[in-house]
Parts: structure tokens; sequence; C-alpha cells
């Protein structure tokens, strides 16, 4: 017999659902109406109106390969066309729908998914979904995938993806690599013309 799940931690406004996430225990799960201090990676900030977006922490177990893992589920779960675009991006018709960032700690990671439902910054798309349907599909696929083998994620995350076979240009601190985005190694890092990217931003060229 599985375990229970735990409940779902409902918070009106906080700065991030992370912060929330942090000190619970691993099987927590914190949705948040509205932040105030919503992240992104490398202190990018994430952007929402109250009430417009699914923005979640889930305190998981930790695993190297975590953000793709969570990518591939976040997908699975939006279903209807979501791609990924390397590392962390959801993509819907190329533009930005959601975005995972991973928090890694000696004994667990924080596992941060916002995407996007009735309000997007320019450029960027919305999914139109219920929330809590929504969060129930993540959590079932989030339970599937973080739990997965290393190679079935990754073979998951090819048939995902956006961005391998395409012209890149990522810029890495302070170095830029422009090639075709030909694979992704066994850690994640992204192989550019032969080149392991370990981590960046990626620009479909
Ligand atoms: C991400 O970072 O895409 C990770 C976003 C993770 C957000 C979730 S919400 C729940 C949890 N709590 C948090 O505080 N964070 C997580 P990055 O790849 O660094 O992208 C950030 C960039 O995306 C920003 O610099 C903007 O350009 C753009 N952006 C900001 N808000 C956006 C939005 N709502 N939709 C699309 N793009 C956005």
């Amino acid at each position: 017999m599985g375990q229970a799940r735990p409940d779902v931690v409902r918070v009106e406004s906080v700065t991030s659902t992370q912060d929330i996430a942090r000190p619970l225990p691993i099987g927590s799960v914190v949705v948040a109406e509205h932040q105030t201090a919503g992240r992104g990676r490398l202190d990018r900030r994430w952007e929402s109106p109250p009430g417009t977006a699914l923005l979640v922490s889930f305190v998981l177990a930790p695993n190297p390969i975590l953000s793709l893992a969570a990518g591939v589920a976040a997908a699975e779960a939006c279903g209807g066309g979501v791609r990924l675009k390397w590392p962390n991006d959801l993509l819907l018709h190329g533009a930005k729908v959601g975005g995972i960032l991973v928090e890694a700690m000696a004994a667990k990671a924080i596992c941060g998914i916002g995407i996007n439902l009735t309000w997007a910054p320019e450029g960027a798309a919305t999914l139109n979904q219920d929330r809590d349907q929504l969060l129930d599909n993540l959590r079932v696929e989030l339970e599937r995938w973080s739990s997965a083998k290393p190679d079935a994620v990754l073979v998951r995350w090819r048939e995902l993806s956006d961005t391998l076979g395409r012209r890149v240009r990522v810029e890495m601190a302070g170095k830029i690599v422009e090639g075709v985005a030909q694979d992704i190694g066994p850690n994640g890092e992204l192989i550019v013309d032969g080149v392991s990217v370990i981590f960046g931003s990626v620009i479909h060229l």
C-alpha cells in the first residue's frame, strides 16, 4: 500500500513559495495565491499578479537531474503541446509559459514551478487551465518522474525538447557558445557542437 499524500499547504501572499517550503519535510507541497518576491534563477524575478498562476514548491529528495525530471513532469502535466527549453523553461508555441527553479540542499531539494494561467508578461504565454486540476496532474507526474531512472528522464526530456537540433547561443558567466544543440548528457548538461554546457541561458536562434 502506498503512503497517504501529505496535504498541500495553501498560503495567500508570501515572499516566495520556496521560502515557505524550505523548512518543511520531504513530500510537502506549498501553493501560493501571490508572491511578492517570486524568484527565477540567478536572482531573476518571477512575476505574476495575484491569482493568475500556479505557483508551487515541492520538497523532494535530492536528485542530480531533478531540474530535467521536473521539466518532464511539468510538460506532461500541462499536456497540449507544452515543450521544454533547456535547462528549465516550459514553452507553449515557442513562448515561455512556465519555469522551474531547483534549490538543492544536502538532505533535500526545493523544486519551485511557476505556470502562467490567465496572465503573462509581454512575449510570454498563458496555459488557461484549471489551477487545482493542473496541480493534481503535476503532483502525480512529479512523483513519477522524480523517482524515475535517470535514463528514462533523459529519453523523455529529449522527446519533449524544443532545444535539441536548433542553433542556439548560450551565455555563461563571461562566455558565449554558439552552435547546434546536439544532445543532453547523462548529468543533464547541454552539448553544443561538442561542447558541454553545464549551466547558462539559452537563446534559440
Ligand atoms: C525560471 O527562472 O524560469 C524559474 C521560475 C520559477 C518560478 C517558481 S514560482 C514558484 C516558485 N517560487 C519562486 O519564487 N520561484 C518558483 P529563469 O529561467 O531565471 O527565468 C526568469 C525570467 O523569466 C525573468 O528574468 C523574466 O525575463 C522571465 N519571466 C518572469 N516572470 C515570468 C512569467 N510569469 N512568465 C514568463 N516569463 C517570466
